[in-house]
């Protein structure tokens, strides 16, 4: 295993629609069980395909406590096939947004049907924090960042803030 690098906006890889996975073999399972240790390792709550430079329609997550047995969900080829018509507010991050944070307006509750790492479909019905985690991440699944549910004023600003940490880092 190991932990791979993370993409960081902007990033046109982070833009693309990602493709379904046709089947489940050692590259994928390789890749999930990498997903996961680079989610660890980083911290952060979720993980998709796309932020590490793969088009797949792939995502690992576990919102548990610190304190908490670990709990990993690998989700592939997902789909948002309920939303609540309650809405909430809450403030995302997002690891290929680095120190970048925002208030995004979501579904209070989703249901999410996907296969998991054995192939199987399943269903996850989610609330609070793991609602908005499986809704982010599925975005990233459609290139979509936390940033373009936002103004594009805030977004600018970040987008611009971001690329000038990246031309300093190289600098
Ligand atoms: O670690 C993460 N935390 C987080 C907090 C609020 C809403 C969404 C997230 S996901 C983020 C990790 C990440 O960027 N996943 O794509
Ligand atoms: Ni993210």
């Amino acid at each position: 295993m190991a932990v791979l690098s993370i993409l960081t906006a902007p990033d046109a890889r982070l833009k693309e629609p990602a493709r379904p996975v046709e089947r489940i073999d050692e590259r994928v399972l390789a890749l999930v069980d990498a997903m996961l240790e680079t989610m660890y390792d980083a911290p952060g709550i979720g993980l998709a395909a796309p932020q590490v430079g793969v088009g797949l329609r792939v995502f690992v997550a576990d919102v548990s406590a610190k304190e908490e047995p670990p709990s990993p969900l690998v989700l592939i080829n997902p789909a948002i096939v309920w939303r609540s018509e309650e809405l909430v507010v809450a403030e995302e991050g997002c690891l290929s947004l680095p120190e970048h944070y925002g208030e995004v307006t979501r579904p209070a509750e989703v249901v999410m049907r996907h296969r998991d790492r054995e192939g199987s479909l399943r269903e996850i019905r989610a609330a609070g924090l793991l609602a908005r985690c499986l809704q982010h991440e599925q975005d990233h699944l459609d290139g979509i960042l936390f940033i373009d549910h936002l103004s594009m004023l805030r977004r600018n600003m970040i987008l611009r803030k971001l690329a000038k940490a990246r031309r300093q880092s190289r600098a």
